[in-house]
């Protein structure tokens, strides 16, 4: 049967705020779990992810979880590693252990995003965009603890048969703001058109799929992603004039703009707190 009852980790965050707002028109019931308090969401379980007591609680009955909790910028290894390594790690042991057969991870474009994006014009050939099974290259500690989060979906289906749908997302936002977002764009209703059928599909076992909109000048390969019946809808290319007259194109010469982690791999944003 198909999840009803989802455990919403970082639901006081952006795309947690988003999927807040959309995912209840696919029937599901909410759970929402962050660390900060949530306005208007008295119901919602105030818990730090090193919290173990409280996640196994909160993991109770859920037939599903998405996990967005943790740093989402690049921050000192020691922060890293307590929220977002051990933080997923915790969250995985108490689903073993309260017997949630599905999550569905919010991993990041910057786990690969050492990647060199596909050069010349777009839209690029078929055999120029990245797969998802190119070689782990993370651009930051951030990335890092992404791609640490993917290989720990792959062992708890290897040994407990728990399935994962890791979601490399791109830049969910209302709407993109740089002319690298062009490509790597994902509309907040291909977002959760995203999610509801990696919660869905049948026979997951672990696959990582990255998290786009059908973008003109797209730079990876959806085919895992429509291959859990994701029918992407949107596109960036009606920003693409504004922002492009506004910034200009991407520079080849330019290291920020030669990656799939764009800015990331020289000057990646630090989590503020
Ligand atoms: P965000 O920073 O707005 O939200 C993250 C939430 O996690 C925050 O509300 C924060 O309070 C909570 N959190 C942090 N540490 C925690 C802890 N130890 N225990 C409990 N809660 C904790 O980030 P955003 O943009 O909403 O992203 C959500 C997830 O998706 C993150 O995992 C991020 O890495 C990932 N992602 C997001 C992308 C995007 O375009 N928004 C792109 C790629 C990945
Ligand atoms: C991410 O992983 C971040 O969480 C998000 O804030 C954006 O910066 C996004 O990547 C991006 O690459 O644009």
């Amino acid at each position: 049967p198909a999840p009803r009852t989802v455990l919403l980790t970082g639901a006081a965050g952006g795309l947690g705020t988003l999927m807040r707002e959309l995912l209840p028109e696919y029937g599901y019931e909410l759970r929402l779990l962050d660390v900060r308090p949530i306005e208007g969401e008295p119901d919602a379980i105030i818990a730090d992810l090193a919290d173990t007591g409280a996640l196994r609680e909160a993991v109770r009955g859920v037939d599903a979880i998405i996990h967005l909790a943790g740093i989402s910028l690049e921050a000192p290894f020691e922060k890293i590693l307590k929220a977002n390594i051990e933080g997923t790690y915790n969250l995985y042991e108490a689903a073993r252990e309260e017997g949630v057969e599905r999550i569905v991870f919010a991993s990041s474009n910057h786990a690969v995003g050492f990647t060199p994006r596909p050069q010349g014009d777009a839209p690029f050939d078929a055999d120029a965009l990245i797969p998802v099974d190119t070689p782990r290259r993370p651009d930051t500690f951030y990335g890092l603890s992404k791609s640490f989060g993917e290989d720990l979906a792959q062992l708890y289906w290897d040994l407990h048969g728990m399935e994962t749908v890791s979601v490399r997302i791109g830049s969910c936002f209302r709407e993109p703001t740089s002319v690298r977002m062009l490509s790597v764009w994902m509309s907040p209703e291909d977002g959760a058109r995203l999610f509801h059928a990696a919660l869905t599909a049948e026979d997951v076992k672990h696959t990582v799929v990255y998290g786009s909109s059908a973008n003109t000048r797209l730079w990876w390969d959806l085919t895992t992603a429509r291959a859990l019946g994701y029918e992407p809808r949107d596109d960036s290319e009606p920003y693409a004039e504004k922002l492009i007259a506004e910034q200009g194109e991407l520079d080849p010469e330019n290291v920020a703009h030669a990656y799939l982690g764009g800015h990331f791999v020289s000057e990646p944003p630090i989590w503020p707190y």
